[in-house]
């Protein structure tokens, strides 16, 4: 808990409107929690089995002897290339695939996504997160990304990147330029995505995490439930984030945006209780990477999103929209951090 109100200063366009923020993210009193790498899926399963209040204790004696549980750490996302990709994700409104009704747009021009950057600094983000709509970005599409990873550095936030796939050189380009974070998530368990994806597979998204890795880039990687899965895929993913040779600093926990025109468009809504059981297992497994409460919010209850962090997540995405689709509205965000004594982390 943040001790008093001295930890905390105000920030954003909104002044005391806008959400609090936590002069830095403190360590609680118990140890740290030394991660593992070595998770059977068995005992992934084991966590998911527990009655809800064990799980929920685990997690969050967990999550106390490691983060602040007052802390969230608040990125921004930007589609700076929207629409017409080439690959075949079933969830995806961005897919050429499916008809969506989001239409194939340009990159984005450098001062468009800095003028979008400042504003999302200035409401509170610590992180700016630009996605682009491809398979892998050709050479000229780097240059530009570069130009404006650099540019947004330059105004004192963290980056991040979702672009597709990488190879080292790319992952060194974007390291070089300033790059903090690249996104590239697994989605799913192996045995479940091929019925998601069929235009690349596993083994391609772990070689591009090796890829960022060997770069020097923290890795952020997570998936989405929610798309019809068992719970034995929820296992799958989670056992295989947790059994990386390191973990993801950062983990997305997206609950699928049902988007019509998708082949998702009417997958059966997922129990909420069962996402923040996944919430709490990715807690458990990955003890010292933020976990964030990713898409899906906007559908989500207050008490859900409220759960969801007690059983751990520590980061989410903040402003109006996700890439394509909209997000919780900002007022209702800080309201709800500020009914939870929840604060913004540097
Ligand atoms: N094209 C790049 C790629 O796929 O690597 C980057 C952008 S892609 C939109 C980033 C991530 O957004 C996907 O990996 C997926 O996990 C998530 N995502 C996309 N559509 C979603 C949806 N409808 N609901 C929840 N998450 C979604
Ligand atoms: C992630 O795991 N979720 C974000 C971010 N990484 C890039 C994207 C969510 C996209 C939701 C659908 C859309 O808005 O297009
Ligand atoms: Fe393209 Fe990424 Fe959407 Fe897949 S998730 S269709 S790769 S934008």
């Amino acid at each position: 808990m943040l001790k008093n109100s001295e930890d905390v200063v105000r920030t954003g366009l909104n002044g005391a409107e806008g959400i609090s923020r936590a002069e830095s993210p403190a360590m609680q009193s118990p140890g740290p929690t030394s991660p593992r790498h070595d998770w059977t899926r068995g005992e992934v399963r084991a966590l998911f089995e527990l009655p809800f209040a064990e799980l929920m204790f685990r997690a969050q004696s967990i999550h106390h002897a490691n983060f602040d549980p007052a802390a969230v750490q608040i990125s921004t996302l930007l589609s700076i290339k929207t629409g017409g990709c080439p690959e075949d994700c079933a969830y995806c409104p961005q897919s050429a695939s499916h008809d969506t009704g989001v239409h194939a747009e340009k990159l984005m021009s450098l001062e468009a996504v800095l003028a979008d950057a400042r504003a999302a600094r200035a409401a509170g983000a610590s992180r700016f997160c630009m996605g682009a709509a491809w398979r892998s970005p050709k050479e000229r599409d780097l240059d530009e990304v570069c130009a404006m990873v650099a540019g947004i550095k330059g105004l004192g936030l963290e980056t991040c990147a979702t672009l597709g796939m990488l190879t080292v050189g790319q992952a060194e380009r974007l390291k070089d330029a300033g790059l903090d974070y690249y996104n590239h998530n697994l989605d799913t368990s192996p045995e479940f995505y091929e019925s998601i994806i069929t235009t690349r597979c596993y083994q391609d998204r772990l070689e591009t995490l090796d890829h960022v890795r060997a770069a020097g880039i923290a890795v952020c990687c997570g998936g989405i439930v929610g798309m019809g899965e068992t719970r034995e895929d929820r296992v799958g993913m989670i056992a295989t984030l947790a059994g990386l040779p390191a973990h993801p600093e950062s983990v997305p926990i997206n609950m699928l945006v049902r988007v019509a025109g998708t082949p998702l468009a009417d997958a059966p809504a997922l129990d909420p209780i069962e996402f923040v059981r996944t919430i709490a297992v990715a807690r458990i497994t990955m003890p010292r990477s933020m976990v964030r409460l990713s898409a899906g919010r906007e559908d989500m209850s207050d008490e859900t999103q409220a759960l969801c962090f007690l059983a751990g997540a520590n980061s989410i995405f903040y402003g109006p929209r996700l890439l394509t689709t909209p997000n919780s509205a900002c007022d209702r965000d800080q309201a709800l951090l500020r009914r939870l004594g929840m604060v913004a982390m540097e």
